[in-house]
Formats: structure tokens, C-alpha cells, sequence
């Protein structure tokens, strides 16, 4: 047994979040945790609400709430999305935790203690209306570039350009709207990357290979580029603060630290909350997973953009406080989910967001179609009609309906309970060991974090059962040979039993239910060996069973026209 340290990318905790969030980090990471806790290894999933920095002031001032407050409901409101997806973390954190504050001052006082820190000066837009230092994100005019006149002071999200806050035209304070801003020297604290740019170097020579292309390959094209130093304390309300016994006068100006510096320190932060959860009783060591943690292996999953901070800036955090923290074994980088080829988009209310989702469809039928169309090598893009042809085809078509079939039709000629019939013969053997062999290839796939592999794998058993069901067409044999027929339904139970321990990591609540039909004395099973899955007789004769309702609806005409029109979408853009 393993230990498994798994944590996705930190949901921001503004706005609710669309499906390509999801795809390219919680949902990936839950269906590996899954399969990893069901092989028998020891698991802890760790994520959280990623709180701090500009996005979360901003949202909260426009909610018109304190941000501790905003942060608080929005918190609650992307945890109870995440139940609804059967998301299954040991632990979904908060960044804004004492935790999490407590052991980023640690972090920094220790690259302070070894010389990574420094405190420079630096010309930034001070409002006199607001008193305050204004973040590039908080100074708004037009854009030099293309008139948009909604630009911000780091960057204009019309023609996307990079600006600097002293470029933008008639600048006014986002806070405020007073113009009467003016430019005056502050002082933050850099983090010396480029001093340790020789050992992030060495630590990605050693570690980078193992990765998927698309993680090693930004991680390398980064320090290509130079690891350059970089401020990492921001003029906000809300934040780290800067520890007053180090940095007494900036502690003193109100500074925290950058969103980004503390954000991955919550995976550590995550685990302590974790820990300090425990019930009376239970034992929860956060320390052992992250701290001379060498039996633990880490991974770690998220969408493209994030991976410089966590293959760069995290490890050169981490490197640079020269104690012993847990480093990333393996990065599970993923590309984007577009919607009919283009971007999800909150504002233009493009596309499919989770709440709503959940409202349409249970949350099976979405964490199949986006792990069937897993991102992973490159973008893939999500339109209602490859949505519903995945669902009609293979959860509807292929599985579903074997479920429905044998046991409806077992049940009318054989009664409640698995029939005995005749000894298994050349087609069992047969099938035994296909399905073993493609037991194989599905382990390997999902040991591989290859998960489109992993799912054809999934959908090749579960066609398996379909083509020997067919060939032996118990509703033909029982006419001649009900021993046969009798035989015939007994081999399909034992596939629907171990479609439901197999499928589990994909989709939990189908799989309850194909268990569920069978009244197993204490079902022990997390998996099947080859043996079990060649011999297919775990459920033996006699045990009863029922029919559970079908598993899967196929999606109509109609509600596809309908999602459409709610949604958008063009099915010739696909
Ligand atoms: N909150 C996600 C994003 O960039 C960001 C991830 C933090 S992981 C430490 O959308
Ligand atoms: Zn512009």
C-alpha cells in the first residue's frame, strides 16, 4: 500500500466555475484519488477556495459585503457543487484560513532567514481618495492601445495587451472612480527566484521527464526565459499580512502577500486544516504527508496556465526555505475545454457552468462526457451534440441498457434471484479472459493518468458484455435450453457487478446502483484481481436481486433544440 498525496488547482472563489475548470483539475484528481482508495492504497485528496488577492475584493465589493463575508458564502456555495459532483476530497480548504496564514509567514520568514527575500522600492499609483496604494488591477482608464476604456492597470481585456498602470489614459481608481491618483515610491518584498534558478533548474532536469509533455514542457520553456525576482507582497485589505516581527513597517502599511505566493502553500495549509478537523479519537497526522514526507508520492493536477506557478515559483518557494516540505512528483497538466471551439465566457454566459449543469443531468453523465473528452493532449472542445451522442451511445446505449435487459429479463423467466443453470463453459472462459485482459489495459491507463484512454478501456468492458449477451441470446436459448439461458444471465450479473466496482472512479452514483441491485452479504469488493474478473462467479446462484431504474436517460431531439437555444451553441461551428 501507497501513500498518495493528490491536489487540483484551487478553485477562485469568485463566480461560480464552468465545466473546463472543473475538467483540468477537481474532476481528474477525484477519479484518480477514487481508483488509487479502491486499489487499497492511502489517499488524501486535498483542495480549497484559492481567497486572497484582487479577484476576491473586487467580487466582494460589487456583492456589496465585507470580502470575509463574501468569501464565506462563496466557499459554501462551491463546496455544495462539488458534493453534487461526488467530488470526494479528504479535505476542500480555505485559503483565508489561520492555517494557511500561519504557515505562509513560516515559509517566509524561512526564505528570509536564507537571504531569498529582500525588500525593494518601488513607483506605484498611490489614490488620495482612497489613502491607499492602488494594485495594477485597481487602476481602470482607457487602453492607449485600442480605446477600450475599461482597460485595467495591468492589462486591457479587449485587445488583451500587457500595460503598466502609467500607460493607461484618463486612469481613475476602480474603488473609488477618483482620478486624483498620483505616482509615489513604496517598498515590497521580491523573492529572489533568480538565485535559485540553478536548483529549480536541477529539480526539473531530475523530474520533468516523468511529466506530460505539455507540464514539462512550459516548466522548461519558463526557465528558458530566466527566473526573474518578483514582488510578492500586494496593497490589499484582504490577504497573508507580512509578519510584523520581520517587516515591521510593511506590516505596519497594511501589506500582504501575492495571491499566488500563498495559494499553493494552502495545499500544505489544506492539510493542517484537515488535520486539525479530526474527530475525537481519530488520528490525523497533516505533517507526515508534507513534511520529510519520501513515501509519499505527490501529484498534481491543473489547467496549463497554472503550471509555471507550481513547476517554477512553488518549488523555488519550497527550495529556497531549505526545510524539507513535500515537492510535486508528477504535474497532470491539462489544455482547455472550449465551447463549440470557443472560450467559456462568465460574462457573455457562454457555455455550461456546474451549478447549472447539475441542474439539467445528474453529475454521472458529466463526469463521463468531460473524462471521455479529457483535455489532455490537446483542447477539446464540448458541444451538445457530441455531449448527447456520448451519453445516448454509451451510457444510455451500451451500459444502461445491459443493465435493464438481463435483470428485467431474468427476473420475468427466473425469478428474484441469480439463476443456477449450467456450468460455465468455452464462451465464459472465453470472456473471462477478455474482460481480464481488459482489466489490464484499464488499470495501466488509469496508473498512466491517461484518462480518454482510460474511459475506452471502461467502455471496451462494457462492450464486452454486450457482444456475449448477444451471442449467447438467452432469450433465444431459453426457448430450447433454460440451463443455458440460466447460465447466460448468471455470467451478465457477475459483468453488471463488476462494471459497478470498475466504474466507480468515473461514475460513483451508477455504480452505487449496479451494486445495489444485488443483495451481496457485506460486498467487501474495491476491485477485481484478473482471477476474479477471468472467473466472473463472485455472484454466486441464489442471491437476490432487484432492478434498479434505469441507469441512464437518453437525451431527445427536443432537449438537445433546447439546450441549444438556452445555451448557444452552433452545431456547424463544430
Ligand atoms: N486559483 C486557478 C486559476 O488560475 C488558481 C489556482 C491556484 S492553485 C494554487 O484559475
Ligand atoms: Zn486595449
Amino acid at each position: 500500500m501507497a501513500r498518495h498525496l493528490i491536489t487540483s488547482a484551487l478553485p477562485y472563489i469568485n463566480g461560480i466555475k464552468h465545466l473546463g475548470n472543473m475538467v483540468g483539475s477537481m474532476l481528474p484528481a477525484d477519479v484518480y484519488s477514487r481508483y488509487l482508495r479502491q486499489r487499497g492504497h492511502d489517499v488524501l485528496y486535498i483542495c480549497a477556495t484559492d481567497e486572497h488577492g484582487t479577484p476576491a475584493e473586487l467580487a466582494a465589493k460589487e456583492a456589496g459585503l465585507p470580502v470575509a463575508d463574501f468569501c464565506a458564502a462563496a466557499h459554501d456555495q462551491q463546496k455544495a457543487i462539488y458534493d453534487g459532483f461526488e467530488l470526494s476530497f479528504d479535505h476542500f480548504g480555505r485559503s483565508s484560513s489561520p492555517q494557511n496564514r500561519e504557515i505562509t509567514q513560516e515559509i517566509a520568514r524561512e526564505l528570509h532567514a536564507n537571504g531569498f527575500i529582500e525588500e525593494r522600492s518601488v513607483r506605484q499609483v498611490y489614490s488620495n481618495a482612497d489613502e491607499r496604494f492602488l494594485p495594477d488591477r485597481y487602476i481602470v482608464g482607457t487602453c492607449p492601445h485600442c480605446g477600450y476604456d475599461k482597460a485595467r492597470g495591468d492589462q486591457c481585456e479587449n485587445c488583451t495587451r500587457v500595460l503598466d498602470p502609467t500607460d493607461l489614459i484618463d486612469a481613475r481608481s476602480a474603488i473609488s472612480g477618483s482620478a486624483d491618483l498620483e505616482v509615489r515610491e513604496t517598498k515590497h518584498l521580491f523573492l529572489l527566484q533568480a538565485k535559485l534558478t540553478g536548483e529549480v533548474e536541477a529539480w526539473i532536469a531530475a523530474h520533468g521527464d516523468e511529466w506530460p509533455v505539455l507540464a514539462s514542457s512550459i516548466a522548461r520553456k519558463w526557465l528558458t526565459e530566466g527566473l526573474q525576482d518578483r514582488a510578492i507582497t500586494r496593497d490589499l485589505e484582504w490577504g497573508v499580512p507580512v509578519p510584523a516581527d520581520v517587516w515591521p513597517e510593511l506590516a505596519a502599511e497594511g501589506k500582504v502577500f501575492y495571491v499566488w505566493f500563498d495559494a499553493p502553500i494552502e495545499y500544505i495549509g489544506a492539510t493542517k486544516e484537515w488535520s486539525d478537523a479530526a474527530q475525537p479519537g481519530e488520528t490525523r497526522d497533516w505533517k507526515s504527508w508534507w513534511y520529510q514526507a519520501d513515501g509519499v508520492r505527490y501529484t498534481e493536477f491543473m489547467a496549463k496556465d497554472n503550471v509555471p506557478f507550481h513547476t517554477v515559483m512553488f518549488p523555488a518557494t519550497i527550495l529556497g526555505s531549505r526545510q524539507p516540505w513535500k515537492m510535486v512528483d508528477y504535474v497532470k497538466a491539462f489544455n482547455w475545454l472550449t465551447y463549440y471551439g470557443g472560450k467559456f465566457s462568465t460574462s457573455q454566459k457562454r457555455g455550461i457552468f456546474t451549478d447549472t449543469a447539475l441542474e439539467l443531468l445528474p453529475a454521472d453523465y458529466w463526469r463521463y462526457f468531460l473524462m471521455a473528452n479529457a483535455p489532455e493532449s490537446d483542447d477539446s472542445s464540448f458541444s451538445w451534440e457530441l455531449f448527447a451522442a456520448n451519453v445516448n451511445k454509451d451510457l444510455a446505449g451500451v451500459l444502461g441498457n445491459f443493465v435493464n435487459r438481463v435483470l428485467t429479463f431474468s427476473r420475468k423467466r427466473f425469478g428474484d434471484e441469480v439463476p443456477a443453470g449450467a456450468e460455465a463453459g468455452e464462451a465464459e472462459a472465453r470472456l473471462g479472459a477478455q474482460i481480464a485482459e481488459l482489466l489490464a489495459e484499464y488499470e495501466g491507463q488509469l496508473d498512466a493518468l491517461n484518462f480518454r484512454k482510460a474511459v475506452q478501456a471502461l467502455r471496451a468492458l462494457w462492450s464486452a458484455g454486450n457482444a456475449y449477451l448477444d451471442e449467447k441470446a438467452p432469450w433465444t436459448q431459453v426457448k430450447t435450453d433454460p440451463e443455458a439461458a440460466a447460465l447466460t444471465l448468471r455470467t451478465a450479473m457477475n459483468l453488471i457487478h463488476l462494471y459497478a466496482v470498475l466504474s466507480e472512479p468515473f461514475i460513483p452514483a451508477a455504480s452505487r446502483a449496479m451494486r445495489g441491485a444485488f443483495a451481496l452479504p457485506a460486498d467487501e469488493s474495491t476491485w477485481y484481481t484478473p482471477e476474479q474478473a477471468a472467473s466472473l462467479s463472485l455472484v454466486t446462484a441464489g442471491t437476490p436481486f432487484t432492478v434498479p431504474p434505469v441507469l441512464f436517460a437518453k437525451i431527445t431531439d427536443e432537449d438537445l433544440e433546447g439546450y441549444r437555444t438556452r445555451f448557444g451553441g452552433d452545431p456547424d461551428a463544430v
